[in-house]
């Protein structure tokens, strides 16, 4: 049997359908520096106290799959280390008994086992130049309804190949309050995708795609706060001075995340701790939205 414990408030909260909303650990642990992980755990935990819904971090501790870690649970992830996991990697962190850092497939794969439909993250992996390494996020996006909040993905991938493949892969992408794909640090991108301009339209469209059965995943791509962008010639000029060769698969988007840092003198991650505040908050409306909703358009009973 597999291991798999929910945090109590996290099960009752599903359970009366109270407004939860699931998130990664991998952002934690391969994303962010240690010090800003612990203090971002707390933040994090604030803003969904305050506004009202559940925050349910998910990761995978001595084999045991956790929907609602603790604090001290994440601490230990990241002083132990903790593998990188998609949706693939699930069974074998389990059977090894090690611990987990869930990336945004296997969050999403997991939330949708327990009846999460609200996730957010950072940013979403896509195509890397060349075509060859695809993220498996943009397959799981595919593979389930949920709504996934998040700043688009970094400009270092092929923005317009992994937009095109989530067009083949019948995701439905969204920008909130942006007519073009935010790229994670950067707002524009100059790729076009549909706007909307409220919550209550992102909530209207997860429920035709409920009503319609359409068993994907809604992207809402809300770009970084204005006041922390930095612009895409400035972190292109960045990464043209980092050295990629010999960095391969699932290290590469930590060590870019670090490179990127150290070059722009803690810009970048100021932008990502900043997204990543105000995509909770966005994903924590959509899911009270839902919630409050929950009995009216999202009951549509099937004859
Ligand atoms: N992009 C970021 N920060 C991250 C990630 C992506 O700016 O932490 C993480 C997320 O967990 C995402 C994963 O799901 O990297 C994608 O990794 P890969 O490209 O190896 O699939
Ligand atoms: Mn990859």
């Amino acid at each position: 049997m597999v291991g798999l414990r929910i945090a109590e408030h996290v099960r009752k909260a599903i359970e009366t359908r109270e407004p939860v909303v699931g998130m990664e650990t991998s952002v934690f642990v391969q994303g962010l520096p240690r010090e800003v992980s612990e203090g971002l755990f707390d933040e994090l935990m604030e803003v969904s106290k305050g506004k009202g819904f559940h925050l349910a971090i998910v990761g995978i501790l001595d084999g045991e799959i956790v929907v609602g870690i603790r604090k001290e649970e994440l601490l230990r992830m990241i002083k132990e280390g903790a593998e990188k996991v998609g949706t693939r990697e699930i069974p074998i962190v389990v059977v090894k008994e090690c611990h987990g850092a869930t990336t945004v497939s296997a969050t999403l794969f997991i939330c949708r086992k327990v009846g999460i439909e609200v996730v957010v993250t950072g940013g979403i992996g896509g195509v890397h130049p060349g075509g060859r390494d695809i993220s498996q996020d943009l397959i799981e996006l595919a593979n389930g309804r949920a709504v996934l909040v998040c700043s688009g993905m970094k400009s270092i991938l092929d923005v317009e190949a992994t937009n095109e493949l989530l067009e083949t892969l019948q995701v439905p992408v969204v920008g909130y309050g942006t007519d073009e794909f935010p790229v994670f640090y950067s707002r524009r991108s100059g790729i076009r995708v549909p706007r909307v301009n409220s919550v209550e339209e992102v909530l209207r469209i997860a429920a035709t795609m409920k009503e319609l059965e359409l068993e994907k995943t809604l992207l809402v791509l809300n770009p970084v706060p204005a006041e922390f962008e930095v612009p895409l010639e400035e972190v292109e000029r960045y990464l043209s001075e980092v050295k990629i060769e010999g960095v391969r698969g699932k290290e590469l988007t930590p060590y870019l995340l670090k490179e990127l840092s150290e070059r722009s003198r803690g810009k970048t991650l100021a932008a990502n701790v900043a997204l990543l505040k105000e995509n909770l908050l966005l994903a924590g409306e959509i899911s009270v939205g839902m919630a409050r909703n929950c009995g009216t358009i999202f009951s549509v009973e099937k004859n």
